[in-house]
């Protein structure tokens, strides 16, 4: 018991998520299940369930923002400042969320329409103006529709000049912005630009300032690429790039599930806390952000169960991490005895 307490003592963890993961249970089959809450509601429950990082849409800390001056956005901004601090939170990232409004159809910065192209750089700025408000340098790319349906009607080549150069402006709008490009394969694309941690590390390197962009990782997006999501975070923790990232889980090719983090493949989940603990994750103020969903069957009083859920998981993988018996591997690896390593690995998961 002594040992295992002293195993399980550590470094600890910062959790984030963003308030869509409290989700109404819409899908493209159906309407919303549950009812919608209020965001200064959703905000009382990060601390409640564990939790001190928010992540952002531009538009979930403005609302309708198109619409306002630039003046009345940061107004806004600073009142969702005041509200953090109010809560013992701070901000994690801000996301431009280039995938709702009728300019983005095509895409944002990869549209074949120039004036769209620069709504989504004018979009992306301000939501670096709102980050700044919000007291964080991070901002997040999930590239939504930054991609094609059918290969033809993109100039590919071309399309991640164009994402070059949107990434520069960002970089060049502000001495301290700081972009992760968080890669997804598709969905809702057929096919995505950046699609995997490999493509966004290169992007970072060929940007104008490779020392403020990086990756977020989200288990279930590299899943969809067929990548194992321990093996993805390792590449990006080598080149120093990972900064945050999107926990949850991921059955097969499918539609994106954003399951709870280990749900799906407990032992996917336990090599990505090893990699994470073993690679210093964190120890830069970096957040364990959850990108899990309400399952569309949860009722409206028990919607949050998925975030503690998934945080426990976290936890007691992390045990199980910090618990491995370090030696038996050790002496398995310098027998090239592969087998007794697997044994020892399921024993140990199992609880044997
Ligand atoms: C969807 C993405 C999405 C982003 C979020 C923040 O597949 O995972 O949830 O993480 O919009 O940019
Ligand atoms: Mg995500």
């Amino acid at each position: 018991m002594a040992k295992a307490k002293a195993a399980t003592r550590g470094r600890r963890y910062r959790f984030s998520f963003g308030p869509w993961n409290i989700h109404e249970g819409a899908d493209p089959f159906g309407p919303p299940v549950r009812q919608p809450i209020p965001f200064a509601r959703k905000l009382k429950k990060y601390r409640e369930l564990g939790f001190q990082g928010v992540q952002f849409h531009d538009d979930d800390a403005v609302p309708d923002l198109d619409g306002k001056s630039p003046k009345q956005v940061l107004k806004e901004a600073a009142k969702i400042a005041r509200m953090l601090a109010n809560e013992g939170l701070v901000a994690e990232f801000v996301a431009p969320r280039l995938w709702e409004d009728a300019r983005t159809i095509d895409g944002g910065y990869t549209s074949n329409s120039l004036s769209q192209r620069r709504y989504a750089i004018e979009r992306s700025l301000q939501a670096i103006d709102i980050a700044m408000e919000l007291g964080t340098k991070n901002i997040v790319l999930w590239l939504a529709r930054e991609g094609t349906y059918i290969r033809e009607s993109k100039n590919a080549r071309q399309a991640y000049l164009w994402l070059l150069g949107a990434i520069n402006a960002m970089l060049n709008h502000h001495p301290k912005v700081r972009i992760l490009i968080e890669p997804k394969p598709n969905e809702p694309m057929d096919h995505a630009y950046v699609p995997t941690i490999g493509h966004a590390v290169a992007m970072a390197y060929a940007s104008s300032d490779p020392s403020r962009v990086g990756g977020l990782i989200e288990t279930a997006h590299a899943k969809l690429a067929g990548l194992d999501p321990s093996d993805e975070m390792a590449f990006a923790l080598a080149h120093k790039k990972l900064w945050s990232v999107h926990l949850n889980d991921q059955n097969g090719l499918k539609f994106d599930e954003d399951k709870n983090f280990g749900a799906a493949n407990l032992r996917e989940a336990f090599n990505q806390v090893r990699v994470l603990e073993e690679g210093g994750f964190g120890l830069n103020g970096e957040f364990v952000g959850l990108d899990v969903k309400t399952m569309r069957t949860q009722k409206q009083n028990n919607n949050t169960a998925h975030l503690a859920n998934s945080k426990r998981f976290f936890e007691l993988l992390l045990h199980k991490v910090r618990t491995f018996d370090r030696k038996a591997e050790a002496q398995c690896i310098k027998n090239r005895d592969y087998e007794a390593l697997e044994r020892l690995v399921i024993e140990h998961l199992m609880g044997v």
